[in-house]
Protein backbone atom coordinates (compact mmCIF):
# COMPACT_ATOMS: atom_id res chain seq x y z
CA UNK A 1 0.00 0.00 0.00
CA UNK A 2 1.48 3.57 -0.56
CA UNK A 3 2.02 5.72 2.10
CA UNK A 4 0.59 8.63 1.88
CA UNK A 5 2.53 11.64 2.00
CA UNK A 6 3.52 13.41 5.46
CA UNK A 7 2.06 16.65 5.94
CA UNK A 8 3.76 19.75 7.46
CA UNK A 9 1.84 21.35 10.39
CA UNK A 10 2.53 23.47 13.45
CA UNK A 11 0.52 22.06 15.95
CA UNK A 12 -1.71 18.61 16.34
CA UNK A 13 -4.01 17.34 18.77
CA UNK A 14 -5.94 14.12 18.39
CA UNK A 15 -8.28 12.67 20.46
CA UNK A 16 -8.73 9.43 18.34
CA UNK A 17 -12.85 10.05 18.37
CA UNK A 18 -13.27 9.92 14.80
CA UNK A 19 -9.66 8.99 13.19
CA UNK A 20 -6.23 8.57 13.65
CA UNK A 21 -5.97 12.57 12.37
CA UNK A 22 -2.19 13.31 11.12
CA UNK A 23 -0.86 9.89 12.86
CA UNK A 24 0.41 6.94 10.62
CA UNK A 25 1.59 3.75 10.68
CA UNK A 26 5.78 4.24 10.52
CA UNK A 27 7.81 2.00 8.32
CA UNK A 28 9.45 -1.03 10.89
CA UNK A 29 5.87 -1.56 11.96
CA UNK A 30 5.01 -5.67 12.27
CA UNK A 31 1.23 -4.31 13.88
CA UNK A 32 -0.93 -1.61 14.36
CA UNK A 33 -2.84 0.66 16.69
CA UNK A 34 -6.22 0.60 16.38
CA UNK A 35 -8.92 2.92 17.95
CA UNK A 36 -11.18 1.31 20.18
CA UNK A 37 -13.74 2.22 23.33
CA UNK A 38 -14.45 0.29 26.08
CA UNK A 39 -12.36 -2.51 28.00
CA UNK A 40 -10.13 -4.10 25.78
CA UNK A 41 -9.89 -7.38 28.03
CA UNK A 42 -13.38 -9.13 28.70
CA UNK A 43 -11.28 -10.17 32.33
CA UNK A 44 -10.20 -7.15 32.91
CA UNK A 45 -6.25 -8.43 33.39
CA UNK A 46 -4.83 -5.94 30.87
CA UNK A 47 -5.70 -2.61 29.21
CA UNK A 48 -7.94 0.52 29.79
CA UNK A 49 -11.92 0.60 30.72
CA UNK A 50 -12.45 3.77 29.83
CA UNK A 51 -10.62 6.37 27.85
CA UNK A 52 -8.31 8.82 29.11
CA UNK A 53 -11.38 10.98 30.86
CA UNK A 54 -13.11 8.02 32.48
CA UNK A 55 -15.88 7.85 29.94
CA UNK A 56 -16.47 5.61 27.05
CA UNK A 57 -14.66 7.49 24.75
CA UNK A 58 -12.51 6.67 22.09
CA UNK A 59 -8.14 5.81 22.56
CA UNK A 60 -5.50 3.35 20.29
CA UNK A 61 -4.13 0.75 22.00
CA UNK A 62 -2.08 -2.22 20.50
CA UNK A 63 -4.32 -5.80 20.99
CA UNK A 64 -1.68 -7.92 22.60
CA UNK A 65 -3.62 -11.47 22.85
CA UNK A 66 -2.49 -14.32 19.71
CA UNK A 67 0.21 -11.04 19.07
CA UNK A 68 3.19 -11.49 21.27
CA UNK A 69 6.52 -9.50 20.60
CA UNK A 70 4.73 -7.86 17.63
CA UNK A 71 6.10 -4.18 17.25
CA UNK A 72 3.45 -1.57 16.54
CA UNK A 73 5.25 2.22 15.38
CA UNK A 74 3.09 5.26 15.36
CA UNK A 75 4.32 8.22 13.55
CA UNK A 76 3.08 11.97 13.76
CA UNK A 77 3.19 14.47 11.20
CA UNK A 78 6.01 16.99 10.69
CA UNK A 79 6.63 20.24 12.40
CA UNK A 80 9.08 22.67 11.44
CA UNK A 81 11.73 23.55 13.96
CA UNK A 82 10.89 24.90 17.22
CA UNK A 83 9.98 24.04 20.88
CA UNK A 84 7.51 22.11 21.04
CA UNK A 85 4.77 20.92 24.42
CA UNK A 86 4.51 17.27 23.83
CA UNK A 87 1.86 15.48 25.87
CA UNK A 88 0.06 12.57 25.86
CA UNK A 89 -2.07 9.74 27.93
CA UNK A 90 -1.03 6.12 28.31
CA UNK A 91 -1.62 3.22 29.70
CA UNK A 92 0.26 0.02 30.65
CA UNK A 93 -1.80 -2.45 32.55
CA UNK A 94 -0.92 -5.87 32.73
CA UNK A 95 1.31 -9.03 33.72
CA UNK A 96 3.22 -9.58 30.44
CA UNK A 97 3.56 -5.92 29.47
CA UNK A 98 5.95 -4.84 26.88
CA UNK A 99 7.87 -1.68 26.54
CA UNK A 100 6.73 1.71 25.09
CA UNK A 101 9.37 4.11 23.67
CA UNK A 102 8.44 7.57 22.45
CA UNK A 103 11.44 8.74 19.59
CA UNK A 104 11.94 12.04 17.81
CA UNK A 105 13.31 12.47 14.89
CA UNK A 106 15.02 15.44 12.90
CA UNK A 107 16.12 15.83 9.19
CA UNK A 108 19.67 14.72 9.05
CA UNK A 109 20.26 13.67 12.54
CA UNK A 110 19.92 10.25 13.95
CA UNK A 111 16.75 9.25 16.13
CA UNK A 112 16.63 9.93 19.84
CA UNK A 113 14.65 9.07 22.84
CA UNK A 114 12.18 12.07 23.36
CA UNK A 115 13.34 13.07 27.06
CA UNK A 116 16.54 13.47 25.92
CA UNK A 117 15.89 15.16 23.07
CA UNK A 118 17.56 18.80 23.47
CA UNK A 119 18.31 20.20 20.06
CA UNK A 120 17.65 19.82 16.83
CA UNK A 121 17.79 21.29 12.84
CA UNK A 122 15.15 20.99 10.54
CA UNK A 123 12.36 20.00 11.14
CA UNK A 124 11.54 16.99 13.22
CA UNK A 125 8.44 14.32 13.51
CA UNK A 126 7.93 11.90 16.69
CA UNK A 127 6.71 8.49 16.66
CA UNK A 128 5.74 5.82 19.52
CA UNK A 129 6.98 2.68 19.33
CA UNK A 130 5.16 0.13 21.45
CA UNK A 131 6.69 -3.66 21.85
CA UNK A 132 3.87 -5.88 23.16
CA UNK A 133 5.06 -8.49 25.98
CA UNK A 134 4.89 -12.62 25.53
CA UNK A 135 1.84 -13.31 26.09
CA UNK A 136 -2.05 -11.79 26.05
CA UNK A 137 -1.62 -9.09 29.18
CA UNK A 138 0.51 -6.47 27.21
CA UNK A 139 -1.99 -4.14 25.96
CA UNK A 140 -0.64 -0.23 25.81
CA UNK A 141 -3.25 2.03 24.94
CA UNK A 142 -2.40 5.84 24.12
CA UNK A 143 -5.06 8.91 24.07
CA UNK A 144 -5.03 12.45 23.80
CA UNK A 145 -1.68 13.15 21.72
CA UNK A 146 -1.02 17.14 21.57
CA UNK A 147 2.01 18.38 20.07
CA UNK A 148 1.33 22.23 20.67
CA UNK A 149 4.44 25.14 19.85
CA UNK A 150 6.26 26.34 23.11
CA UNK A 151 7.51 24.79 26.00
CA UNK A 152 4.90 22.71 27.99
CA UNK A 153 3.02 25.36 30.85
CA1 LIG B 1 -10.26 9.70 23.10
Amino acid sequence: MPRAEIKTVTESQCVFENDFCDWSRAPGSTFNFQRHKGQTDAAGKTGPRTNCKGSDGYFIYVDATGNPGELAKLRSPNFPMGHYCFEFWYHMYGEDMGTLKVWVFASGMKRKLLKKFAKNQGKKWFEFEARIGNNFASDIALDDISITPGRCL
